[in-house]
């Protein structure tokens, strides 16, 4: 009976420095960006259907290397995201998640999840 309580002081103490960092636009800026390679060869990607953390406002980059010209879906709410992209290395700057939760990332031209940005 004792662990409930201590989960749910945690999530209320997560929550508060969450809306906190939320508030302070500086607070977010100072968090490192979070740079994901993601490489498409053929049918093979990487990643290939993991889960990634990031932090609720922090500035997310892509770094993609393709073989071939594709396009990336960033599920994002409530304004989804596309990159499009060329055969070699692109960067695009994503737009950081807005609150907790899972945002999916896939590749439309394979029919793939890539990952799936886990926010906190
Ligand atoms: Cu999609």
């Amino acid at each position: 009976m004792r662990r409930p309580v201590a989960v749910l002081a945690l999530a209320l103490i997560s929550a508060l420095g969450l809306s906190a960092c939320g508030r302070g636009s500086s607070d977010g800026s100072t968090l490192p960006t979070k740079v994901i390679d993601i490489s498409v060869n053929g049918s093979n990607v990487t990643p290939n259907g993991t889960d990634i953390d990031v932090s609720v406002g922090q500035r997310i980059e892509f770094d993609v290397t393709a073989d071939k010209p594709g396009e990336i879906h960033v599920h994002s709410s409530p304004k989804e995201q596309e990159f499009e992209y060329d055969a070699g290395s692109s960067t695009f700057e994503v737009k950081p998640v807005q609150a907790p939760g899972q945002v999916v990332v896939e590749s439309h031209t394979l029919n793939k999840t890539l990952f799936t940005l886990v926010a906190r």
